[in-house]
């Protein structure tokens, strides 16, 4: 067990963006670039007064390309940095909310996890040609602060060597078990447990969702669903679920082998990007009905991307958009019993771009409410500002983003397949009586923008934008909120423009420049955002917001039309960046 010293130097760009750092593969895998990071990690871990030697350290990944050898380099860098204890995840795959689940079950009461490494680009693709990733998560399963993440990009720019033990051998992450390693006096152990990485995650789902209710649903004979897996990681947890614990045929699972490059696909679940389900459900890229040619068409539809954190959920011939799913599962949060048996939900929150639709719902319910930036890392404080804090108490607590996230407090991170099963639930409760004809996900959401109103909604993203101009154009921006307060443009008046900043009212900890705000007069929004999950170039998002209380059942794309005109204009990204096409809409 000789740590070696090697000498490096600092490389440019290792910021962790909205979770993680991501770049291209080859730039993960050139000379020294994850040891760097690896370091720096080890370094504002320690420096935060952690004692790595204590406790505990979770590896594991969403199984894309360079996965397997990432996991070898972090444990020869953990042994080197005084880490005794490794659990990893078997075959080196977890998806980013059983790494949460982990660190919460197993953490508190055995070998105490001081946090995790989760090797993912998330919903980028994979595959050598394709993008790595990487994140840290802290002891209360989520992801690190920024004041942690800004520690160690310090560090990265500061790095003049590292720490590896390169005389162990390789770890065999194939088979559960311990692997135990001595120093040659023997005075030093080292222990890497591999752990099943489904096991905590579906014991924590089985305590927060009532699965008789569930599985009366689906054996329902009306009743079918089909849950796109996309290649990624989520196939072994939603295997473990739908087909082993509820007993649904093998087909209520697709894509659900994970692959090292997703099969080739972009693991996103979006109306895009989740071609084959979106077809299967009976709809195009848009959302609107196509023609199946008289195949039966899944009553419940739903995707994940690569880490298992997102969610699309779809009905038959109908799309539910992120942010209605959020505002409905908040409004039914009673039928699940996580939320009814401690006293009902109590806290929501959703990011500053998503719609407001949960907003109505809070309002009505007399929920807590709280907008926060983009990323899930702003949501732990709130959900821990009792446990860890001291403060008020918001949990539980239900929080989403309208980028197919959405979660609660029974873990630190989004969790896509709770998301699943918490419209499961829904749908279960709405249907106590099998005789009785099935009551859709198209009813249940035509029902609550019926009592809320319906908050159009629509995100254009403008991929592989040059950085350069695409930051010249939030800065014209962002230099003119002041006049373009109280402007008109078209049939909008803006009430306000602004760059949001948050600031957490559990710690005071502030953020700046989290997006340009257009707040129109009636309500509506404009927003405009730099992606930081883009591994390269830019990424500017647009979102458009516009609510009607009465006027339920339009096309989104039409009741948006007039307003997306006005964003446009507002940036003039045609000026900037020579295009007013975006490549995905979500
Ligand atoms: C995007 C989404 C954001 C999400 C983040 C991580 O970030 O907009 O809502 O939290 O991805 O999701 P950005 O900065 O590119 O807009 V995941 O599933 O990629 O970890
Ligand atoms: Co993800």
């Amino acid at each position: 067990l000789k740590t070696t010293v090697v000498k490096t130097a600092p490389i440019e760009g290792q910021k962790p963006g909205t979770s993680g750092l991501r770049k291209k593969t080859k730039e993960f895998m050139g000379e020294h670039y994850l040891n760097n990071f690896v370091q720096a990690a080890f370094d504002a871990i320690k420096a935060s007064g952690t004692n790595v030697s204590e406790g505990s350290l979770l590896i594991g990944g969403d199984g894309r390309y360079f996965n397997d050898i990432a996991i070898q380099t972090i444990i020869k860098m953990g042994i080197a940095n005084g880490v005794k204890r490794f659990w990893v995840g078997q075959d080196g795959l977890l998806s980013t909310p059983a790494v949460s689940a982990i660190i919460r079950e197993r953490g508190p009461v055995w070998q105490k996890c001081f946090g995790a490494f989760i090797l993912t680009a998330s919903h980028n693709p994979g595959g050598p040609e394709e993008d790595f990733g990487i994140k840290y998560n802290c002891e209360n399963g989520g992801p690190a602060p920024e004041k942690v993440t800004n520690a160690i990009f310090a560090n990265t720019c500061t790095i003049s060597s590292y720490k590896i033990c390169n005389d162990i051998p390789t770890i065999d992450i194939a088979t559960a078990g311990f692997t135990t390693l001595k120093s040659d006096d023997g005075s030093m152990e080292i222990n890497v447990e591999v752990i099943s990485s489904t096991g905590s995650h579906i014991n924590l789902l089985k305590t927060t969702f009532d699965f008789p209710a569930i599985k009366a649903l689906l054996d329902r004979p009306d009743f079918t669903m089909v849950y796109d897996c996309m290649h990624g990681v989520n196939g072994p947890y939603a295997k473990k679920v739908v087909i082993d614990i509820l007993g649904q045929p093998a087909e209520s699972c697709m894509n659900a082998d994970p692959k090292d490059d997703f099969g080739g696909g972009h693991a996103d679940p979006n109306l895009t990007y989740a071609k084959e389900l979106v077809a299967i459900m009976g709809l195009d890229k848009k959302g609107t009905k196509i023609d199946v040619g008289g195949k039966k068409i899944p009553s419940f539809g739903a995707a994940a991307d690569g880490d298992g954190d997102r969610n699309m959920i779809l009905g038959s011939q109908f799309f539910v958009s992120p942010s209605d799913s959020l505002a409905v599962i908040a409004a039914y949060a009673d039928v699940i019993p996580f939320f009814r048996s401690q006293g009902g939900l109590k806290g929501v929150a959703r990011s500053m771009p998503t719609s407001g639709a949960v907003d109505l719902v809070a309002k009505d319910l007399n929920f807590d409410l709280f907008e926060t930036p983009t990323g899930w890392k702003y949501f732990g404080n709130l959900m821990d500002s009792k446990a860890i804090y001291g403060g008020t108490d918001y949990t539980p607590f239900i929080c989403g983003e309208e980028s197919f996230g959405t979660g609660s407090d029974h873990v630190r991170e989004k969790d896509g397949i709770w998301a699943v099963l918490a419209w499961l639930s829904i749908l279960a409760s709405a249907n106590p009586d099998a005789s009785k004809p099935l009551v859709t996900v198209q009813d249940i959401v035509e029902k609550h923008w019926a009592k809320y109103g319906r908050n159009y909604y629509s995100r254009w993203d403008f991929e592989g934008m040059d950085k350069a101009k695409a930051t010249s154009m939030m800065d014209k921006m962002r230099a003119d909120t002041e006049t373009n307060t109280g402007r008109t443009v078209g049939k909008y008046t803006i009430a306000k423009a602004d760059d949001f900043t948050y600031v957490d009212p559990v710690d005071g900890s502030v953020a700046t420049k989290q997006g340009i705000r257009f707040l129109m007069v009636d309500g509506s929004r404009v927003i405009f955002r730099l992606s930081g999950t883009a591994g390269s170039g830019a990424t500017v998002r647009m979102y458009i917001e516009q609510y009607e209380p009465k006027d339920i059942n339009k096309v989104a794309s039409e009741a948006l039309a007039g307003l997306i005109r006005v964003a446009l204009d507002l940036c003039d990204i045609k000026g900037f960046l020579g295009t007013e096409e975006p490549t995905v809409i979500t």
